[in-house]
């Protein structure tokens, strides 16, 4: 099938679950045609199957706000044509569902028939998408959209509450090529990070005000204030100048390690004992399941989709979303026993597993293979 895959290019979930999913597809022999404003991060451009197109916003006087979504839909139509798409799948509601509405609309004119399929991803639903700026032209999109899943059934159930949806939505969870997650820690890594033999803990996000990251440097303190551990803070985002600040207030920044933007964050899941996820609404979690693969287990909240990942008692232990207390005593009970710390980290490989993406592919491919149908 030649597919074309509608995407961010950016470190976030959606843009990573797309890339990969693509390069799955390539790798079984499907030609995949990246749509994008930037090459995405995890996109290897030298493997065969694969293809990028650049959507280039033209930069006029004029416009104040640059039209993207006439731009994207301009790109999707003249991809579609010259490549001769079978199917195209966008990932993320806004703006990639409207303008694959449009360039579908705009195709059957000249007898070509391009099916989409629009992934719902969280954002685009629990937090933007329901904006009443956006609100009627998501419902809209959704409901004239060829196949619509969603990652999660929190997600499924978070859309149909807050939109008018007329068609059926799938599930279809994020996965993980678990195989690529060795559990072959880089001692040397260690020792920077943790010289003296302390547990790493790690947090890995967009650093925005839903994902509460200021709770994870309070629940850092608690679990340091009894136990020898590090923190290490992976990625970049509107609230990192208030943590540092506030671990500088606490006392503890030089316990704390924030590395930024990390293009492979496998080596540091590799060498990390727990990871810690306080966010406020959460439809998957993609990062949490990225360090369940690398056996690490997670100290989690339990809101959104977050516990069809993350097992009570199995994977890691769930909490309400702001109870620091409450996190940081799970944390200690999970980092102090070696034994119970141990089983964890195998259950949480484990529970990976059931996100391993050669299981999921197979569904998105029968979904290809049923709107061609
Ligand atoms: O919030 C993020 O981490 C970025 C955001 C995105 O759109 O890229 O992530 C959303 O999609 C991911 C992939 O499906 C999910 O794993 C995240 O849970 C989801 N984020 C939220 O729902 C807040």
């Amino acid at each position: 099938m030649r597919i074309g895959i509608v995407c961010y290019p950016t470190y976030g979930g959606s843009g990573v679950v797309a890339t990969e999913l693509g390069k799955s597809l390539s790798e079984k022999g499907h030609e995949v045609h990246f749509v994008s404003y930037e090459q995405p991060v995890r996109l290897d451009l030298f493997k065969e199957n694969i293809f990028y197109h650049e959507v280039a916003v033209l930069d006029y006087p004029l416009f104040k706000y640059q039209p993207y979504e006439l731009i994207l839909t301009n790109k999707l139509i003249d991809v579609a044509k010259f490549e001769k798409l079978d199917v195209l799948h966008v990932h993320y509601a806004i703006p990639h569902a409207s303008a694959a509405y449009m360039a579908k609309k705009i195709l059957s004119e000249s007898n070509i028939s391009l099916p989409f399929i629009t992934t719902l991803h969280g954002t685009d639903i629990t937090l933007v998408g329901k904006d009443p700026s956006f609100e009627p032209v998501i419902t809209f999109a959704i409901n004239h959209s060829d196949i619509v899943t969603a990652v999660s059934e929190s997600l499924k159930n978070d859309t149909l509450e807050a939109f008018e949806i007329t068609r059926p939505i799938e599930v279809i969870p994020n996965f993980i090529d678990v195989d690529a997650y060795q559990l072959n820690p880089n001692k040397h890594l260690r020792n920077r990070y943790a010289p003296n033999g302390e547990k790493i803990l790690i947090h890995i996000s967009n650093f925005r005000k839903v994902k509460r990251t200021e709770d994870v440097i309070k629940v850092f303190k608690k679990v340091r204030d009894r136990l020898n551990v590090k923190l290490i803070m992976v990625g970049d985002g509107p609230e990192r100048n208030r943590l540092e600040q506030l671990c500088r207030q606490m006392g503890t920044c030089s316990d704390i390690h924030f590395v930024g933007k990390v293009k492979s964050v496998k080596e540091l899941l590799n060498i990390s004992d727990l990871f810690i996820l306080t966010s406020t609404k959460e439809s998957f979690g993609l990062a949490m399941l990225e360090g369940m693969a690398a056996g690490v287990p997670a100290v989690s909240t339990n809101t959104g989709g977050i516990p069809e990942v993350n097992i009570h008692g199995e994977s890691g232990l769930l909490c309400e979303v702001g109870d620091i207390e409450q996190m940081a005593s799970n944390s200690i009970d999970i980092l102090t026993d070696e034994n119970a710390l141990n089983q964890y980290k195998v259950r949480a490989k484990k529970r990976a597993e059931h996100f391993h993406i050669e299981v999921v592919l197979d569904k998105y491919v029968e979904l290809y293979e049923r709107v061609l149908k």
